[in-house]
């Protein structure tokens, strides 16, 4: 038997987490075949609610699952991890000023970077999950360098990328697994920009633009990108308001999807969202974590070149690299940078 991977997953003791580690120790990411070590590490308070999904786990029988961690210290949570799914983040409190949240969750991701850079495997890949997700991938990135590659580092947008996908599909009268290379630019919050017009939708068993699939190009435009929240920008909200509690099972559905194709690789012709370190495509600004398309393979992505932009699409990528910027600055001065 192959020695198992150590998978980190933080925030295990709150809702995505509860979702995400089922899927994970199920053999979802990794494969059936590939076993497996879960290290759940949250805040010390929340021991006794970790030690519930640990013994949960354990009661789940999984035969490839050889071993589940409840860790409340980030020494014994990144040692000789392979992969980590950085979840746990601070949620908004009462009161709380955008600016005060995003320093709290920079700190915490500060912290992570050096541990990651302390105790974890070099060559360890990281999905950061808990929000303001890009800049806080950014922070850690910056902690670990030295030790642990930028591009190890990425956040998740493919929650995003799946809801584009999935309003795609409905309104061309096809299932989702017919729809193909939407894109999610940039930031994960409401400046984001879900683009359909390099995608393909697969209609009675030829492959047609999005755009003619979907026949209604000012929905596109508009209630595709943002109307009362219904669709993709602003779906967060939506489901907050509908469930009285944030995505969680699709949120935990989205980050395995995303280091599954990390791990096994994008199919030929097809691309994926993924908010990956800048290499100063398409302009945006260097090290500058923003959500491009991006094809895998042997577990290297790579930024999807030479796609055409219209006005719409760079002003609307104007948009979102000019917040990813002002929350970088933030962060780096919380940082004491
Ligand atoms: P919960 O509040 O249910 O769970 C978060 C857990 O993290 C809690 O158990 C908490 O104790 C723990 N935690 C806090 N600080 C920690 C630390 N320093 N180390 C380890 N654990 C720590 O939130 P949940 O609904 O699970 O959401 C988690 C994060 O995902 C939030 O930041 C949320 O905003 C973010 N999201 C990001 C999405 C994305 O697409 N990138 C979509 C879904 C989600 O909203």
């Amino acid at each position: 038997m192959a020695s198992p991977l150590r998978v980190l997953v933080t925030g295990a003791a709150g809702q995505i987490g509860y979702s995400l580690v089922l899927q994970i120790a199920k053999g979802d990411v990794f494969g059936k075949e590939t076993p497996i070590v879960l290290v759940l590490l949250d805040i010390p308070p929340m021991a006794a609610v970790l030690e519930g999904v640990q013994f949960e786990l354990t009661d789940c029988a999984l035969a490839n699952l050889t071993g589940v961690e409840a860790v409340t210290n980030e020494k014994d949570a990144f040692t000789n991890i392979d992969y980590a799914f950085l979840v746990g983040a601070m949620p908004r409190k009462e009161g709380m000023e955008r600016k005060d949240l995003l320093a709290a969750n920079v700190r915490i991701f500060k912290s992570q970077g050096a541990a990651l850079a302390e105790f974890a495997k070099p060559t360890t890949k990281v999905i950061v999950v808990g929000n303001p997700a890009n800049t806080n991938a950014f922070i850690c990135a910056k902690y670990a360098a030295g030790k642990i590659p930028a591009r190890n580092f990425s956040a998740m947008t493919r929650l995003d990328h799946n809801r584009a996908s999935a309003q795609v599909a409905i309104k061309s009268g096809v299932t989702v697994g017919n729809v193909k290379n939407v894109i999610i630019w940039g930031n994960h919050s409401s400046t984001q920009f879900p683009d359909v017009s390099h995608a393909k939708v697969n209609k009675n068993g030829s492959e047609v633009d999005a755009v003619s699939a979907v026949g209604d190009s000012a929905w596109l435009q508009s209630g595709f990108i943002s109307v009362r929240g219904v669709t993709v920008q602003k779906r967060g909200a939506v489901i907050i308001e509908r469930r009285k509690l944030s995505s969680a099972m699709s949120a935990a559905k989205a980050a395995c999807d995303h280091i599954h194709d990390w791990y096994k690789g994008t199919p030929a012709g097809s691309f994926v969202s993924m908010a990956v370190p800048s290499d100063g495509s398409y302009g945006i600004p260097e090290g500058l974590i923003f959500s491009f398309p991006v094809t895998i393979s042997n577990g290297e992505w790579k930024i999807v070149q030479g796609l055409e932009l219209n006005d719409f699409a760079k002003e609307k990528i104007a948009v979102t690299t000019k917040e990813l910027l002002e929350e970088r600055d933030e962060a780096l001065a919380a940082c004491g940078e």
